[in-house]
């Protein structure tokens, strides 16, 4: 029998979101003292509507090169999916790119209101770390501190908020090559390479094997933003569920914009191939991986 991809993609996204569909029902936890419906709702339609569940999926694809296949894994996926969501909740935000339209359904704030969307956002980030923490993600204690340092790091100041905030600071003004490639790294490079690498810390990998699979997950962060930008400029509002055309109305420098699209198109080629190399060393047990990079590449929406 010849392995599906396409299935295995759809197969592991749908764990992801029965457990998040789990970790978000009204039920609540221990201590907590009631779960708001409003808010609750409001969460659920900015974590379960749709979503291609890119980093969670690459989080239980990097564990599983290391034969880690767990319920805990997919717990630990999941916190990672909703930090990712509560991101765009708050992205969408008037305050910041005043979005109507993702993952082609209204943003949050359109569905519920502004008040209601912060929470959101708020409560998703917080629930994250309460889910990652959790015992049965791994039964060593310092190895979930690990990932939840890591997660904070990737997430906060040092990594997706403060890129965020260099982003909105260049609307308008001239940026480096090198500045742009900092602030996308931050932004949207440091959830995909927490992916990779988070994925081999709970397999316990070796620090060799850590090192190769956050160059991976860097790879594909820089990757996932070139595609994200050109997709910016050619693909359609439809194709993509969201508003197109943003950066250039926004005044926004990227690395399209700078380099050119064609210039854009050679540079992701060579992304690729330094992500096929990279899984060189794990033969077979790597194509599932090295097809997630074809499809970041080559992705259409
Ligand atoms: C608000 C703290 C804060 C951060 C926001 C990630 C981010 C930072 C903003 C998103 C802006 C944006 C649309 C960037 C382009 C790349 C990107 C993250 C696209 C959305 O990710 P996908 O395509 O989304 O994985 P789905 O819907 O599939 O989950």
């Amino acid at each position: 029998m010849t392995f599906d991809l396409k299935q295995h993609l759809t197969d592991q996204a749908a764990k992801v979101e029965t457990v998040l569909d789990r970790l978000l029902d009204e039920t609540p936890l221990a201590s907590e003292i009631t779960r708001p419906p409003r808010l609750l709702a409001a969460m659920r339609h900015g974590a379960l509507n749709g979503g291609k569940r890119l980093r969670p999926i690459l989080f239980l694809e990097t564990a599983n090169l290391f034969q880690h296949e767990t319920e805990g894994a997919v717990l630990a996926a999941c916190a990672l999916e909703m930090i990712h969501c509560y991101s765009l909740v708050h992205d969408d935000l008037p305050a910041m790119d005043d979005d109507d339209l993702r993952r082609g359904q209204p943003t949050v704030h359109k569905a519920y209101d502004e008040a209601t969307a912060i929470l959101a956002g708020d409560a998703l980030l917080t629930l994250a770390f309460d889910v990652i923490k959790d015992d049965k993600v791994h039964p060593d204690a310092s190895l979930r501190l690990r990932l939840s340092r890591e997660l904070a790091r990737a997430a906060g100041i040092g990594g997706m908020a403060g890129g965020q905030m260099l982003d909105l600071e260049s609307e308008h003004r001239d940026r480096t090559e090198t500045e742009i490639r900092r602030l996308q790294s931050m932004k949207t490079g440091a959830l995909l390479r927490y992916a990779c690498r988070a994925g081999a810390i709970l397999a316990n990998a070796s620090d060799s094997d850590i090192e190769r699979l956050t160059r991976f997950g860097e790879v594909i962060g820089l990757a996932f933003q070139l595609a994200d930008d050109l997709l910016d400029v050619e693909a359609s509002a439809e194709a993509m569920g969201k508003a197109t055309g943003k950066d250039a109305e926004a005044g926004k420098a990227t690395l399209v914009g700078l380099l050119g699209v064609e210039q854009t198109r050679a540079e992701l080629k060579r992304l690729l191939q330094e992500a096929e190399d990279l899984m060189q060393p794990y033969g077979e047990t790597a194509n599932t991986l090295k097809a997630l990079a074809d499809y970041i590449v080559n992705r259409t929406n």
